[in-house]
């Protein structure tokens, strides 16, 4: 098959689905296809030109009259647009909601224009999250997942996850996070700790977008049950609802000049050079991202043990895995790592060894096929 044209459409903000579905594109645009993003903005991590990549924008005006704007309706029309123009063989979505609905929207549009796009829809967890608190939302995601193309979910625990949540008539295939593990890659990385003040003490780093799934109370606590024993700094990188709430909890504690808060980061790999334990205590991750990074960093991580995360953080040797909100156990964890510089470093040598087995080169293959095989059976249908 020759080159393909594939829209991608994701939400272009902090996350791990935009990171996703972004560094998807920029590899495939480096094999040759032509990848049309559509958003309502440019994807946080589409910081160069590439070849090969181009950028349709939703743009929703403020019509008087609507109190909420109609995003989905100019979503339709625009991947509407793109696909007639740019000859699309192929519609990739990140989330079913809204973006399924949306895809099955436009595909019935095209469809009256006699153009068949197949498209596929990756969950990557909120969704069904979502309709775990919310019901109502349940007849839209069963019915655009059972019209996707093909639906792929980021871990096992997700596809579980998603056939308990809905009726589903289609096959899910299960597709990882993956990562550039040449880029992420401590060796190659020039870290500079002093950059931030820090001395010669061990670094812990959460990385996140401060919803309250994070559980960025209890990164809090960890730190302080640690801090209490032995010197040493933690980091906090993101923002978002819950950053006031933590800053208030670090500067209520004796040791508030040992927290960072620094907001946003372009590049997590700056910040994880430098970080000598991963902290990640979610409520539920249905992959965990920002894991990985750190792993590919070397970093060993301390997370719970829900969602997709014991598929990734092997316990007891790329970092523990505790119940959600066992603070205390989390902190033993961390002291049993920094405690021992032998220990520290086998935990380092298989937090990359871990991560190699997600490296992008093994993952994106996996989506490539899929893409072509959806191609394949439009194709034949014409
Ligand atoms: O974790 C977040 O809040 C961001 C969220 C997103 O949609 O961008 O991340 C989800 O998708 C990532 C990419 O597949 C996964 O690695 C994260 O685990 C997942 N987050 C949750 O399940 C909470």
């Amino acid at each position: 098959m020759q080159n393909m044209k594939i829209g991608i459409v994701c939400f272009p903000t902090y996350g791990g689905s935009g990171a996703v579905a972004t560094e998807l594109g920029i590899e495939l645009a480096s094999l040759g296809h032509k990848v049309h993003f559509i958003s309502y903005e440019l994807p946080f991590r589409l910081q160069h030109f590439h070849e090969n990549i181009f950028f349709h924008e939703v743009n929703v005006s403020d019509y008087p009259l609507f109190e909420y704007p109609p995003y989905e309706s100019v979503l339709a029309s625009k991947i509407v647009d793109v696909a007639i123009y740019e000859e699309l063989d192929l519609l990739h979505v990140h989330y079913a909601i809204p973006h399924a609905s949306v895809a099955w929207m436009a595909q019935q549009i095209l469809l009256s224009k006699k153009i068949r796009l197949p498209y596929i829809t990756t969950l990557h967890g909120t969704d069904i999250t979502l309709v775990g608190r919310d019901r109502s939302f349940e007849p839209i995601i069963r019915f655009s997942l059972n019209k996707s193309n093909a639906i792929t979910t980021v871990s096992e625990s997700l596809k579980r996850e998603t056939l308990e949540a809905f009726k589903i008539d289609n096959k899910i295939h299960v597709i990882p996070n993956f990562i550039d593990t040449r880029e992420y890659d401590r060796k190659h990385t020039r870290c500079i700790k002093s950059s931030l003040g820090i001395p010669n003490v061990p670094v812990l780093v959460h990385i996140s977008n401060f919803r309250k799934v994070k559980r960025i109370d209890d990164v809090i606590k960890i730190f302080l049950h640690v801090r209490k024993e032995i010197p040493c700094k933690i980091i906090l990188a993101g923002d978002g609802p819950e950053r006031a709430m933590a800053e208030a909890m670090a500067r209520n504690s004796e040791y508030r000049k040992d927290i960072i808060f620094l907001g946003h980061v372009p590049n997590p790999k700056e910040l994880l050079c430098m970080a000598d334990i991963f902290l990640l205590p979610s409520q539920t991750e249905s992959f965990g991202l920002s894991a990985l990074e750190a792993l590919s960093m070397g970093v060993p991580v301390i997370s719970s043990n829900r969602g997709g995360l014991p598929e990734l953080n092997l316990h007891g040797k790329t970092g523990f895995l505790h119940k959600p909100g066992e603070v205390e156990q989390m902190a033993e964890s961390v002291l049993y790592i920094l405690n021992n510089k032998n220990t520290l470093q086998k935990f380092r040598d298989n937090a990359r060894k871990q991560a190699l087995k997600f490296d992008k080169n093994k993952i994106i293959p996996l989506y490539i096929t899929l893409y072509k095989e959806i191609i394949s059976q439009n194709k034949s249908k014409k």
